[in-house]
């Protein structure tokens, strides 16, 4: 909004030209939802606690856990408002992508709040059945995918990391892909967020990761440079995901252990699903699967631990899934298995980069 307002008037007011700048929007666009976060958070918190939106704690779960009884949850509604004010004020808005990912970030987080929503108002419920809410999320995820495979100039070829010609068009099958990274990446980090902090921290190093990807794919010079495809207006997303990224930190200073908040599936699922869009308009779509490496090795924790489960029945592989569990089970600190993921999190963002040139 700040870029259709202010900068026409950069014939008036030189400096104004500042707003044409993607790096530049994309810091405030950080600083903006960040402040938000950490301005409100306080109050947002309070509210919930007086609202009684406190999170049951699993009883079969890890026993650390039961002192987290009372934490407020759906603080994903902070990381919403603050990402959606800041992209609506720094973004160019003639720019489609940029109300593709708004769309997919809110209408996963109405799906999140739906079950949050119910898990609290029937308590003890499993919120929404887990089929509607599939299908919801598929719906979302096919219309982005439909969109995008019929966008002129949007190719439906695949980029493989480290090979540089390799470059498959799926034809409409990429459509079929578009549904399986959203929903795919929506659904992992909702797994992964069951520690403090331990969805927040690497969704925040993705962020900042695919920043610079969609910087370099919307720029002809450095794209054609880096050999990787040019999608025009894609730098805009850098903007977007200044702002995810500024909201995760501002939610973190809240969310980091001991947790004061947790963004329940409002959060999880929003974010999961808006990295898995960004992936998908930058053309780096396979790279999610190096970059959100800690969201597919918790995804593939539960696959192997319930497929080994049903097929010796109910023999295990760890001694509990996700694979957090496990490590809060052999008797690691939960502020030592947040760390180290996050570690582990930043390494595979820096080989994720590192694709750029090892081709
Ligand atoms: C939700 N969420 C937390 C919070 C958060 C298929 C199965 C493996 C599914 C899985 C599952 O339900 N995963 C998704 C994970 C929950 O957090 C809420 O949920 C939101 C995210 N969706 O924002 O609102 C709990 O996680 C802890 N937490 C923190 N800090 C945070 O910042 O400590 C969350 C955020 C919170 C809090 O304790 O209550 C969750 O775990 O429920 N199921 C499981 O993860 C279960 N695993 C399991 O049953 N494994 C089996 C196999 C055979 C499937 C096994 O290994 O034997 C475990 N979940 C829990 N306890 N809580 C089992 C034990």
């Amino acid at each position: 909004m700040i870029y259709e307002f202010l900068y026409p008037l950069h014939t008036v007011f030189s400096s104004f030209n500042v707003f044409r700048y993607i790096t530049f929007r994309t810091i405030f666009a950080s600083i903006t939802a960040l402040l938000i976060c950490l301005v409100l958070g306080r109050w947002f918190i309070e509210k919930l606690q007086k609202m009684q939106i406190d999170q049951q704690i699993r009883e079969d779960g890890p026993q650390t856990h039961l002192v987290k009884k009372g934490t407020p949850t759906m603080g994903g509604m902070l990381i919403l408002f603050a990402v959606t004010v800041s992209t609506i004020l720094w973004a160019n808005l003639s720019v489609v992508y940029i109300w593709l990912v708004l769309l997919v970030t809110v209408g996963f987080g109405l799906i999140g709040f739906l079950d949050d929503y119910r898990k609290l108002a029937v308590r003890n419920s499993r919120g929404v059945p887990g089929k509607i809410r599939l299908a919801a999320e598929i719906i979302i995820a096919l219309f982005v995918g439909v969109v995008l495979y019929f966008k002129p100039g949007f190719s439906a070829q695949v980029t493989i990391p480290f090979f540089k010609t390799v470059l498959p068009n799926l034809g409409w099958g990429y459509i079929l892909l578009c549904v399986f990274i959203i929903v795919g990446a929506a659904n992992a980090v909702n797994l992964t967020d069951g520690l403090d902090g331990l969805a927040t921290g690497p969704a925040g190093i993705c962020f900042v990761t695919y920043l610079l990807f969609a910087y370099f794919a919307g720029n002809v010079k450095v794209a054609h440079y880096l050999q990787i495809p040019y999608v025009p207006g894609a730098g805009e997303l850098s903007v977007f995901c200044g702002a995810f990224m500024g909201a995760a930190l501002g939610f973190l200073w809240f969310n980091a252990h001991p947790a004061e908040i947790f963004m329940g599936d409002v959060g999880s699922l929003s974010m999961g699903g808006a990295l898995g869009t960004v992936a998908i308009i930058t053309k780096q779509e396979i790279l999610l699967a190096i970059v959100g490496g800690v969201f597919v090795m918790e995804t593939f924790s539960v696959i192997f631990q319930v497929g080994y489960f049903k097929l010796t029945g109910g023999k295990r592989i760890f001694r509990m899934a996700p694979i957090h569990h496990h490590f809060e089970l052999k008797g690691w600190a939960e502020p030592k298995v947040i760390v180290r993921f996050w570690i582990i999190s930043i390494l595979l963002a820096l080989l994720a980069i590192s694709t750029l040139k090892l081709r």
